[in-house]
């Protein structure tokens, strides 16, 4: 089908293209939207000392359902899954849904690296360099619509591929759901790649949302849906088990998991014995989201 995306974006929007690999990149991406200083982000966020994990760390231990239930089960079982060609379904509130391809999504997107903490709901987290570029664009592309306010996302059925979707761990699709401003907020990122290569299967290739203040499981992968709706989405962890798996789930040391400690996570790749870090607020990204949640009280709201 023909499709053409909004052309409105003024001059303001449009960054140049960043260099892989560059530390920069980051800070020219935010440039673009106002600089980093208008977004009130932290020197440490922006630009940042985080180490990365490695390849190996960031492709071997995963969560991945619909390949198995183990942290080696994805890198294990993904090969038979073939992400090409894929195409997003675009529906609800927008002015231009349909069903467009990849490269369709991803034309005029300005591809950024962003080095990212990622904090698992069990505790554990890694630094991983994404690839890839704002929601907000896409979402803008599609003509978010007055009286849309929570963006939802559903993750492929491919039984055939994916060895996990024949058992009931979990009721497929994998489905997500964010408040439209956290959907819009320039941290939050539609990622098509780590360390400059393809979004490998097992990391959610080809496509997946990389929401960095909220724990691990919001941020679902392998795309294919993206509904505009006016309530708040089914999201499948929080409809398992809405005691453990808030539909927010900001991270939030202060605030404990029933079952273990919310305070302290481990780094994968520091060794057998290496020492807990300290869990940050938001994930370290207190300055730059805090303000979408006031008037929360975010001891409850998890
Ligand atoms: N479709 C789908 N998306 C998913 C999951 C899943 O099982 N299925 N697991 C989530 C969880 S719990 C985490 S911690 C992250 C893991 O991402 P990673 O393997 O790239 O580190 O993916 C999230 N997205
Ligand atoms: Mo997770």
């Amino acid at each position: 089908m023909a499709y053409k995306f909004k052309t409105d974006l003024t001059a303001a929007d449009v960054t140049p293209p960043a260099a892989f690999f560059n530390r920069r990149a980051f800070m020219v991406g935010l440039a673009g939207i106002g600089g980093a200083s208008a977004l009130g982000l932290s020197a440490d966020a922006a630009e940042g000392d985080l180490t990365p994990n490695t390849w190996e760390e960031i492709t071997t231990y995963n969560n991945f359902y619909e390949f198995g239930t183990g942290k080696s089960d994805p890198s294990e079982n993904a090969g038979a899954f073939n992400p090409a060609p894929w195409s997003i379904e675009i529906d609800g509130l927008v002015d231009n849904p349909g069903t467009f391809s990849l490269d369709q999504i991803t034309e005029g997107m300005t591809i950024e690296e962003r080095i990212y903490r990622f904090r698992c709901v069990e505790a554990w987290s890694m630094v991983v360099p994404w690839n890839g570029f704002m929601l907000s664009e896409l979402l803008n592309k599609a003509g978010v619509q007055s009286g849309a306010k929570y963006v939802a996302f559903e993750t492929v059925v491919r039984p055939e591929e994916m060895l996990g979707q024949n058992r009931a761990t979990l009721e497929w699709p994998y489905r997500e759901g964010l408040r439209l401003d956290e959907a819009m907020h320039p941290l939050t990122l539609m990622a098509t790649g780590i360390y400059g290569k393809p979004m490998p299967n097992q990391n959610g290739a080809p496509i997946r949302l990389v929401v960095p203040w909220k724990y691990g499981f919001k941020s679902i992968k392998s795309i294919v849906k993206i509904t505009l709706t006016e309530e708040e989405p089914y999201a499948t962890w929080n409809k398992i088990n809405p005691r453990e798996y808030g539909f927010y789930s900001n991270v939030n040391p202060e605030v404990t998991h029933p079952r273990w400690s919310q305070a302290s996570e481990r780094l994968i790749g520091g060794g057998l014995f290496a020492k807990r870090q300290d869990t940050l607020k938001f994930n370290g990204y207190e300055k730059e989201v805090a303000g979408m949640y006031e008037g929360m009280d975010l001891s409850k709201f998890f």
